[in-house]
């Protein structure tokens, strides 16, 4: 948008004056945070009324994401950049005398999602925004966000995240729009003599979703389109209603939106996870129906205007939900509402752990959705009768929706699509020929994949703003919107000068992040060392451990061998783990002691540092990301879907450290052999040991002596405060088998990170591998992946730049 640094002056003085009835010089930087978060709003007021209805008048097909979590991060500055305002209010700002900075730390950053998956969503719909793809987020306004982990004696402790409690100055509260969701109860039908059913309900609860919008600004575009999140109150009462029933039921419906689920490692087979994933459902559902009909176009061409989109199963409740409105709602029959369904569903599966499969007991169900229940059960009835007709018996029964008395969301999800898609060819791959291979050979058309992406504009324009500079002085900024364009980068390749600038861009930003872990945890770190990063959720199969007890080796070599040619290095580590994972919180514990005893060893000077950041999520990511050197993407193969920080950090002129899993396969495609390094078991050589059954941990610990003297420090004392969980970590390894393949990767791991320390050596050499990493990073921008949604799965216009 046009506006000129005098306009936004005088904008943001009369804004504060009406909002706060306050001078400038009165005012503190929250007054002054919440005045330009209501003077973005007043600017972006027009082109949201004027997109949708664009999209009416046009008569677009629109596109619906669905998803539990959106991991958002602080939108203050992204909203700035993308309206073409940053610079002129951050100039406008400092004449006042306000530094920006200040007022983005006043910003809570919304945690609602667990990792990944959450943040995903968060990248697709500013892509989409600014890919001019006609798409809006669907979901949950949780009260308290993912807990906020603190370290209490090296242990992680989870407070509530109450990022509500100022308010929220981007959403708007659309009171007309909520709509009514049905729980509980009895339901009964009887023939209508028109052909078909009617419902009757009996005792049910009702809860009230009230939508709460927020402007998603796209790309220096005018397209703003729109995040709704979901909240539960109780209806209007009338009179007759008794007073503590009231407030009890009260707390019982508040509580369907009162917080997001913290686990992304085991499903949580809860009552209330269920009404949260029917609750968002059905109200997302109703609401796009209810908008759907006012074109009067006729519920039979729902499809060529709607496609709705599963992330992961959480959402699956979709395709039952519509059936019920088509059925008995719009009174249309079974074979016209199952072929509109699948033609609007569409599926993306995110991970390939069993223990993360949804599996809803049937009686569960029955109590709380028992008019959905009857749809579910029909729905698998005609699968199992129609495909009997095609497939044999067991294929049948290993693909059928019910089973062993639960429901299986993976299954209704697929049934009830058109496309099903992972998110990395790898991932893909072991879906088809592993994971769900009975529905391949059923639906091989449906099968597709999607390799996941980030947005550039978060994580290099707003997280690192010099390298963005350095960029553009070299290539200008066309990669903003054509993110292939960082290609152009690779004429500098053999550059001294620009290779130079580079490593002091790196420099900087590693300066300024040791200056943040000296104030905030009072460690110093020397900007000097290689900064070596692993942030992502604690868990298992991303082999936090293998890092852990390289660590360690290293620990003991510079003990016993203090004149070691080490370059010196700062291991950083964020992570949370999920409360109820004790697994995942004990190898917390454990990286913390480990940290306590290298980093107050006199001995080791600051050849070894250990950081391992607290409450670890998007803001923090924003400050690590730019001052990484070596990215660490070490999950056991096959195990990670596809991984999005390995993008994040290759984009910001990290080096990935990696096995190839996930992504990492594609990044090596892209970036070639001599720019990666690679490390560890491949994905057939992870399922041969599986077939075979000859993988013995223990083996690997009598016969590797550094392994042996490692796992031994985890049980000898030589991590003081640490005793019960380094017993507990060593029989994960040594006695019960080692899962993930950790002891069996563990040389090929510590010879990578040689090859690190010799290629970090010679700056030149390194400078020009990060240079080829950000060059090549630009195929992993979330625009390309969304713009492969909206032609390959949504059938929907976009504004496509070509790659
Ligand atoms: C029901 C509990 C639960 C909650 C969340 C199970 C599983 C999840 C997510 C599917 C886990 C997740 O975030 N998966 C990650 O998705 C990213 C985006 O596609 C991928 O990059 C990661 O590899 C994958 O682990």
């Amino acid at each position: 948008m046009d506006l000129s640094k005098r306009k936004f002056k005088e904008d943001f003085k009369k804004m504060l004056t009406e909002v706060y009835s306050m001078g400038l010089k009165e005012s503190e930087a929250t007054e002054q945070f919440f005045t330009l978060g209501n003077l973005i709003r007043s600017y972006v007021a027009k082109n949201w009324s004027r997109t949708n209805q664009a999209y009416i008048e046009k008569g677009k097909k629109q596109v619906y994401y669905f998803s539990m979590e959106f991991l958002l991060g602080r939108m203050l500055k992204s909203n700035l950049l993308n309206l073409g305002i940053l610079e002129t209010v951050r100039d406008g700002l400092s004449d006042l005398g306000i530094d920006l900075e200040a007022l983005v730390q006043i910003e809570p950053d919304p945690g609602l999602g667990n990792g990944g998956l959450g943040r995903l969503a968060a990248c697709f719909i500013d892509s989409m925004a600014t890919s001019e793809i006609p798409a809006h987020g669907n979901g949950i306004r949780y009260k308290y966000g993912l807990f906020k982990q603190k370290f209490v004696n090296g242990y992680q402790v989870e407070l509530p995240e109450n990022w509500l409690q100022n308010g929220n100055v981007w959403e708007t509260r659309k009171m007309h729009a909520a709509v009514t969701v049905r729980f509980y109860g009895h339901v009964w039908l009887e023939h209508s003599g028109k052909g078909y059913l009617v419902p009757h309900y009996e005792d049910a609860q009702e809860v009230l979703a009230v939508p709460y919008d927020s402007a998603v600004i796209g790309f220096n575009n005018e397209i703003v389109n729109t995040l709704r999140l979901w909240s539960a109150e109780v209806p209007p009462q009338d009179e007759s209603t008794d007073y503590w029933s009231f407030i009890h039921q009260r707390n019982e419906i508040e509580s369907i939106s009162e917080v997001l689920y913290p686990d992304d490692s085991n499903y949580e087979g809860r009552l209330l996870r269920l009404k949260q994933e029917y609750f968002f459902v059905s109200a997302g559902v109703q609401s796009i129906i209810r908008h759907y009909k006012k074109m009067h176009l006729g519920i039979e061409h729902l499809a060529e205007k709607v496609a709705i989109h599963i992330n992961d199963t959480h959402p699956a409740l979709c395709i039952p939900e519509l059936m019920r409105i088509l059925l008995d709602e719009e009174h249309m029959d079974w074979e016209h509402a199952w072929h509109l369904t699948i033609n609007t569903m569409s599926y993306t599966n995110h991970t390939i752990m069993t223990e993360a499969m949804e599996k809803w007991p049937i009686e569960m169900i029955q109590t709380l959705l028992p008019r959905i229940v009857q749809i579910i059960c029909e729905i698998d009835r005609r699968y199992v009768m129609e495909m009997g007709r095609l497939f044999d018996t067991d294929l049948i029964q290993s693909t059928r929706i019910v089973e062993g008395g639960h429901v299986r969301m993976a299954h209704m999800a697929i049934i009830g699509s058109h496309s099903i898609n992972g998110v990395a060819q790898l991932h893909t791959n072991i879906l088809k020929e592993k994971v769900l291979h009975p529905f391949y050979l059923i639906y091989p058309s449906k099968f597709n994949n999607k390799t996941n992406g980030i947005t550039q504009r978060r994580w290099l324009m707003l997280a690192n703003e010099p390298l963005r500079h350095l960029i553009d002085r070299k290539i200008g900024n066309e990669w903003a919107t054509m993110p292939t364009e960082l290609k152009m980068l690779k004429a500098f390749r053999e550059d001294k000068r620009t290779l130079q600038e580079l490593a002091e861009v790196k420099r900087q930003n590693k300066v300024r992040f040791a200056r943040f872990v000296e104030e905030s945890m009072g460690l110093e770190i020397n900007p000097e060392a290689i900064f070596d990063v692993q942030i992502k959720r604690l868990h298992a199969y991303k082999r936090q451990l293998l890092n852990l007890l390289h660590i360690l080796s290293l620990y003991f070599k510079l003990k016993e061998h203090p004149e070691a040619d080490l370059h010196p290095r700062v291991f950083i580590f964020g992570a949370k783990a999920a409360p109820s994972y004790t697994y995942a919180k004990q190898i917390i514990k454990l990286i913390n002691s480990v940290a306590e005893l290298i980093n107050h060893d006199p001995d080791i000077h600051d050849k070894l540092k250990l950081v391992f950041v607290e409450n670890y999520g998007v803001s923090l990511a924003e400050r690590i990301i730019p001052a990484a050197d070596v990215s660490e993407q070490i999950s056991l193969a096959s195990k990670e879907a596809s991984g999005t920080s390995n993008m994040k950090l290759m984009l910001n002129g990290a080096v990935t450290l990696a096995t190839l899993d996930g992504a990492n396969v594609e990044i090596r495609e892209h970036v070639g052999e001599d720019n990666i390094v690679l490390f560890g078991l491949r994905t057939d050589e992870v399922y041969h040991y599986y077939k075979d059954g000859t993988y013995h941990a223990h083996d690997y610990y009598e016969k590797n002596q550094v392994l042996h003297r490692v796992l031994n420090a985890l049980i000898d004392g030589t991590i003081p405060g640490a005793e019960a969980e380094g017993y507990a970590i060593f029989d994960s390894l040594v006695r019960y088998g080692d899962e993930y393949f950790v002891l069996r990767d563990f040389d090929d791991y510590a010879a990578a990170q040689e090859r690190i320390d010799r290629l970090y050596r010679d700056s030149l050499i390194w400078q020009k591998m990060a240079l080829i990493n950000i060059a090549s990073a630009g195929i992993f921008s979330s625009d390309y992946t969304v713009q492969q949604y909206a032609s390959q799965i949504w059938d929907v216009s976009s504004k496509v730049h070509r790659i």
